[in-house]
């Protein structure tokens, strides 16, 4: 009868982007306030939240600075390595899928 009915549906997982985890990376050149400008300019932090995030990565030699989409944290990349290359300092900036 149609109250017993067993419907079996075939269950797939609603597939959601991956996210991007935008890395900055320590060196002994590029001087500190260049990167807390950075953090300002490019990630829309407050001057105390880009200091903070600047010491981590002095620190422990890298930090997430952000998460997000792949088009947007490739941007985020480019943007810091063109910035830095531009002031000549070796600032280097990476992208992983979380
Ligand atoms: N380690 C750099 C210095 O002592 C500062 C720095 C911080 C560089 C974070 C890169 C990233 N001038």
């Amino acid at each position: 009868s149609s109250d017993s009915d067993v419907i079996l549906k075939t269950r797939r997982k609603t597939q959601r982007p991956p996210m991007y985890k935008v890395l900055l990376l320590n060196d002994d050149y590029t001087p500190m306030e260049f990167v807390v400008h950075i953090l300002e300019r490019f990630f829309g932090l407050n001057h105390a939240q880009a200091f903070e995030i600047m010491l981590t990565v002095h620190k422990k030699g890298l930090a997430v600075v952000g998460v997000f989409s792949h088009e947007i944290a490739e941007t985020k990349v480019t943007q810091v390595m063109d910035f830095a290359r531009r002031h000549e300092h070796p600032l280097q900036c990476t992208m992983e899928k979380e």
